[in-house]
C-alpha cells in the first residue's frame, strides 16, 4: 500500500452504505478517467459548510437548497458531469463495480420537492444537463423537438426565438429554469393546453441500470422518421416506468411543441398573489396565521378576490370571442366574481400578477413566482405538498379545509392554488418556511408528514412528492397488500441487482438496501392514527 493509499481515511468522505473509502476513492478514479477532472467533484465535509446555501441560480446541486430536515440529511459524496451517452453508460458500469449509487438529475431544479440532492446520502448526483443541453431537433412541420436533459424553459424558448420557429410555443411550469426533460420525468405541470409535460413528450432514449442503451416508441426502428411522432411504437409501452422512478437515465426526450394552442386556468389564494409581491410583514404587523378578515383585507388591498382563476382562450379572434362569451355568462353567475383583461389593467407602476401570468400562459418562461417564497423571511423556503382530487367544488373545499386546519395548527397561513387537469386538480399547496430555523423545519416537516396521512384517510393521494416523504407516500399507496411496490421492487430487482440508481427514489428500495434502516419512518405516529401503515 502506498503512503497515498493508506491515508486515505473513511471520515474524509460522504460515503454511500457497503463502500470504504479506499473504494470510493478508486471508483472516482475511474470514473475521472471517463468525464475528465474538471467534471468530477467530491465533496467533503468542509466544502459542504460555505457561508451561501446558494440560490435558485447558482443552485447547489450536493445538498437540498430547501432543506427540511438537516442540510446533510441528504447529502451527495460527489458530483458528475457527463458528457455524452457513452459516458453515462460508462459511470453506470463503474456503478455497478464499486457498489457507487448515481442520482441522475437534469437541471436539479427541483424545488419543493428535494431541489438536486440524492435521496440516498452518499450517491453521486449525475449532472445529466451540466453538458448535455443541446436542442438536438426541431421539427417545424410536425412541431415536435429532441432534446437533451439540460435544455431548460428559458433556454428552448431562446432557440425557438432565435432559429425561425417563433410560431411554435412551449408550455413552462412558473419557473423557466427548470429542465423540461427532468420537469416531464418528474411529471411536473404547466398552465397551456400542453400543461401535461409526460403526456406530451413522445420518445425517450434511456441508459439501463447496467448500461445498456435503449430507445423507446419508434425509437426502436432504425433509420424510422416517427421517433417524435407516435408515442407507442411496437409492444409494451415502457416509458412510464421511467418516471419518477429509478429503473433508468433518460438522455434524450422527444416533447411535442404547441402549434395552436387551447385552455387550461389554475384557481389561486389571495395569499400566493399577494406573497408574489411582498413579505408578509408589508401587510400585516401579525406574526400568528392570518385571519380569514385579515386576508380580506390583503385581498382588497392588492385587488384580487379570495379565489382567483388565471386563464387565456387560445385561437382566431371570432371564436375567442364566442368562447369568452360562454364563459363569462357561466362564471359571472357566482356571487360577487368579476373579471379583468390584462390589457386593460395598468402595468405601471408595477405589473400585476395578471400580467405575469399572462407571460407563462402564452408560454414565455419568467420567475415571477420565486417572490411568494419570501411570504415570511428572507430566502424563504418551500415544501411542497401536492394531492390530486376530482374537478369538483365539494373536493376542492374537502382539500383546502384540511390543509388549513393542520397549517393552523403548525402556524403557516395556507398559500396554494389548484391547476385543472384534463379530468382533475392538482392542488398544489405552497408551504413557505425558514430553513435556518430548525423549530421552522420541524414544523413544516411534521405538518406535511400529517397531512399525507389525512389525506390518505379522505382518499387523496399525492402526484408527486420531496424525497424526505418518499417511503411515507410509497406506504398510502397501499392497495392489496402493497402489490404496486412489491411490483415496482420486482422490476427494480430484475433491471438494477447491485440496487445502484437512485435507491429510494419513489419509495422503491433495491434489495441490497431494502430493509437496512434507509426507509424514513413516520417521526411519530400521526396524531388520529394513521390509515395505513405498510
Ligand atoms: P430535475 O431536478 O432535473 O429533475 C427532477 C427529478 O426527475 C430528479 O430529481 C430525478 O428524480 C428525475 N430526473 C431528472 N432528470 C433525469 C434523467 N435524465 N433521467 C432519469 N431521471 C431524471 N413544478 C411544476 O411542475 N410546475 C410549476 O408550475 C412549478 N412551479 C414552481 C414554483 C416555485 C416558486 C417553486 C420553488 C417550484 C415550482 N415547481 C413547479 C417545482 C420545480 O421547480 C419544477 O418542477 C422544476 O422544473 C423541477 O426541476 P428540474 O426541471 O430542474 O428537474
Ligand atoms: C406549482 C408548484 C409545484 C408543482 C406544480 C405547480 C406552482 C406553484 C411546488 O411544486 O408541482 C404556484
Amino acid at each position: 500500500m502506498s503512503p497515498a493509499q493508506e491515508s486515505i481515511k473513511d471520515a474524509d468522505f460522504i460515503l454511500p452504505p457497503d463502500v470504504d473509502a479506499k473504494s470510493f476513492v478508486a471508483a472516482m478514479d475511474e470514473m475521472r478517467k471517463v468525464v475528465g477532472s474538471e467534471n468530477l467533484e467530491i465533496i467533503t465535509a468542509a466544502k459542504m459548510m460555505p457561508d451561501s446555501d446558494g440560490h435558485y441560480f447558482n443552485l447547489p446541486r450536493e445538498h437540498d437548497l430547501f432543506y427540511c430536515l438537516e442540510k446533510d440529511t441528504f447529502l451527495a459524496s460527489a458530483v458528475i458531469v457527463p458528457g455524452s451517452v457513452e459516458d453515462v453508460s460508462a459511470i453506470v458500469k463503474l456503478a455497478n463495480k464499486y457498489l457507487v449509487p448515481l442520482w441522475p438529475i437534469s437541471r436539479g431544479r427541483n424545488l419543493g420537492y428535494g431541489g438536486a440532492a440524492p435521496r440516498l446520502r452518499g450517491s453521486v448526483v449525475l449532472d445529466m444537463g451540466g453538458r448535455m443541453n443541446k436542442v438536438l431537433n426541431i421539427d417545424d412541420e410536425h412541431a415536435t423537438a429532441l432534446l437533451e436533459p439540460g435544455v431548460s424553459y428559458f433556454s428552448l424558448y431562446g432557440y425557438l426565438q432565435n432559429n425561425g420557429h417563433k410560431h411554435l410555443w412551449i408550455d413552462s411550469p412558473d419557473l423557466g429554469g427548470g429542465s423540461v426533460v427532468g420537469n416531464a420525468l418528474d411529471r411536473g405541470a404547466g398552465y397551456t393546453p400542453y400543461g401535461e409535460h409526460f403526456s406530451m413528450h413522445c420518445g425517450m432514449e434511456v441508459v439501463l441500470p447496467n448500461g445498456e442503451i435503449i430507445r423507446t416508441g419508434m425509437g426502436s426502428l432504425p433509420e424510422n422518421n416517427t421517433w417524435q411522432l407516435f408515442q407507442y411504437g411496437y409492444g409494451p409501452y415502457p416509458d412510464g416506468i421511467f418516471s419518477q422512478s429509478n429503473f433508468g437515465i433518460v438522455t434524450k426526450l422527444g416533447i411535442w411543441l404547441m402549434p395552436d394552442p387551447g385552455n387550461a386556468p389554475t384557481i389561486r389564494n389571495t395569499l400566493i398573489d399577494a406573497a408574489v409581491y411582498a413579505q408578509k410583514a408589508e401587510y400585516s404587523l401579525s406574526k400568528e396565521v392570518l385571519t380569514e378578515t385579515e386576508v380580506d383585507e390583503i385581498a382588497k388591498k392588492i385587488g384580487v378576490g379570495r379565489w382567483n382563476i388565471y386563464g387565456a382562450l387560445y385561437g382566431p379572434e371570432p371564436m375567442r370571442k364566442l368562447q369568452w362569451e360562454v364563459i363569462r355568462s357561466t362564471l359571472m353567475t357566482v356571487p360577487g366574481a368579476s373579471f379583468q383583461f390584462a390589457a386593460d389593467v395598468e402595468k405601471e407602476p408595477k405589473a400585476k400578477v395578471l400580467h405575469m401570468r399572462e407571460e407563462t400562459l402564452k408560454g414565455i418562461p419568467n420567475t415571477y413566482e420565486l417572490g411568494w417564497l419570501d411570504w415570511t423571511c428572507k430566502n424563504g423556503s418551500l415544501l411542497g405538498f401536492s394531492p390530486i382530487s376530482p374537478v369538483t367544488g365539494a373536493d376542492a373545499s374537502r382539500q383546502y379545509e384540511m390543509v388549513k386546519r393542520r397549517f393552523h395548527e403548525f402556524g403557516f397561513d395556507y398559500i396554494g392554488t389548484f391547476v385543472v387537469g384534463w379530468r382533475e386538480l392538482h392542488h398544489i399547496v405552497c408551504l413557505t418556511f425558514d430553513k435556518t430555523d430548525p423549530d421552522s423545519r420541524r414544523r413544516a416537516h411534521r405538518c406535511i408528514e400529517l397531512l399525507i396521512d389525512d389525506a390518505a384517510k379522505l382518499g387523496y393521494g399525492e402526484y408527486r412528492t420531496h424525497t424526505a416523504f418518499m417511503d411515507q407516500i410509497a406506504s398510502v399507496y397501499n392497495w392489496n397488500n402493497n402489490s404496486t411496490l412489491r411490483f415496482n421492487e420486482t422490476l427494480k430487482d430484475a433491471l438494477d441487482p447491485n440496487g445502484i440508481l437512485a435507491p429510494g427514489k419513489s419509495g422503491i428500495w433495491p434489495k441490497r438496501l431494502r430493509n437496512r434502516g434507509f426507509e424514513i419512518q413516520r417521526s411519530s405516529p400521526t396524531s388520529d392514527g394513521a390509515s395505513s401503515k405498510p
